[in-house]
């Protein structure tokens, strides 16, 4: 199938090892595809037309591997890159699957944990450091609690700041080129995890040492089960300057945890992602942080992996489409008129602009009646989306 929608690395299309590498176990069932090696997953994503691979630092080293171990597996890893062509452009730390880290990581009521969680991480930004990642990723998925008996709320978000603090004065002493990217999360695994939206992560950023240094990782599936508008998340992490990585994949509002293939469940939200991303010249990973369907064997990852970036590629010429389409942009121009009778009250507030639009009179009667024609805009976009434009 060649043809506009082949993907290219200059899409910047990534996967973690943990996406291709999903063996299929959820809650209720055993893994249905038999686990392949990291090499082999180099190999997969190329085969597919990826640009990158991510991992965590258990993805490719096991947690319990003996120095020598890692040495070689690492180099074998490294190969395979050289042999592909591939790129690793994010690193991130697995704390969530070991049982150390069943109350959470940087923020365990157990200053143990906490420091051992720590030191995890030094390692694992060395790793990815020395794989060539310039982004490194912090998802909190057991920073939070079941009961709020257990935890100070307050407190926790004490430590998570003490302990990227440390981390961002680690990556300057070792004079590493890295930024970290926070990914937010309302659930799963715990009842409620701490900093469960973007914009929450946007927030805590600022009260950070060295927030320069810090951005976000938003997610599709996350802000959406939160009931969310991932585009209004992701358009005021990029205003903020702070739009670092994005997790690509989708979701049904309100269910579990689904991590289906991008643009599977929402497709005109994807399409706006798309158009927003295309619009503003995001240059970062377009990275897909989802699996195949239980229902698949790796022909079928193969599909699902391929389907992410076709389906990212087919919005991307709908978004070409809907910039140039001329009933859209005469809308368009209509809806956002300005014969500029108002410019002497926009900008920098002054006490003279201040007593001028006092004396203004307004019709605010015919500004209610005035009809926007939005339901013309969205169904030429939903017939554009359905091709028949
Ligand atoms: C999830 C998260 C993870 C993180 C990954 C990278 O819901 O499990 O999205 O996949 O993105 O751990 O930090
Ligand atoms: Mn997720
Ligand atoms: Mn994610």
């Amino acid at each position: 199938m060649t043809d506009q929608y082949e993907p290219r690395p200059e899409h910047k299309f990534t996967f973690g090892l943990w996406t291709v590498g999903n063996i299929g176990r959820d809650p209720f069932g055993e893994p249905v595809r038999q686990p392949l090696s990291p090499v082999e997953l180099v190999h997969l994503l190329a085969e597919v037309g990826a640009y990158g691979v991510n991992f965590h630092d258990n993805d490719l080293v096991p947690i319990d591997a003996t120095p020598a171990e890692r040495d070689r597996i690492v180099r074998e890893f490294k190969q395979a890159l050289e042999e592909t062509g591939l790129v690793v452009p994010m690193a991130t730390t697995n704390l969530f699957t070991d049982p150390a880290f069943k109350d959470g990581a940087l923020t365990s009521n157990d200053p143990r944990v906490r420091a051992y969680a720590l030191q995890k991480t030094m390692n694992a930004i060395d790793l990815g450091v020395e794989l060539g990642a310039k982004v490194y990723v912090f998802w909190g998925g057991r920073e939070g609690t079941e009961t709020d008996a257990s935890k100070d709320p307050a407190g926790a978000i004490k430590r998570y700041r003490e302990a990227i603090n440390f981390l961002t004065e680690y990556v300057i002493d070792q004079g590493y080129d890295l930024r970290f990217a926070l990914e937010a999360k309302p659930n799963e695994p715990r009842g409620d995890i701490f900093l469960p939206t973007t914009g929450a992560m946007l927030a805590f950023i600022e009260t950070l040492d060295h927030p320069e240094m810090v951005g976000v990782n938003p997610e599709v599936a996350h802000e959406h089960m939160a009931g969310l508008n991932f585009v209004h998340a992701v358009a005021q992490a990029w205003e903020a300057g702070k739009l670092f990585h994005i997790d690509l994949n989708d979701q049904a509002f309100g269910r579990y945890d689904q991590d289906f293939r991008f643009g599977a469940v929402n497709l005109k939200s994807a399409f706006f992602l798309v158009k927003f991303l295309e619009d503003v010249g995001y240059e970062g990973s377009r990275h897909f942080d989802a699996h195949a369907y239980r229902t698949e064997d790796y022909e079928g990852v193969k599909d699902f992996a391929r389907g992410c970036m076709r389906t990212y590629l087919i919005l991307k010429e709908k978004a070409r489409q809907w910039n140039e389409d001329p009933e859209i942009q005469a809308l368009l121009e209509e809806i956002r008129a300005d014969d500029g009778s108002m410019a002497a009250y926009q900008g920098a507030y002054s006490a003279d602009k201040a007593a001028a639009l006092r004396a203004e009179t307004f019709d605010r009667v015919a500004l209610g009646q005035r009809g926007l024609a939005y339901e013309r805009l969205d169904q030429l976009t939903v017939e554009l989306l359905l091709g028949v434009r």
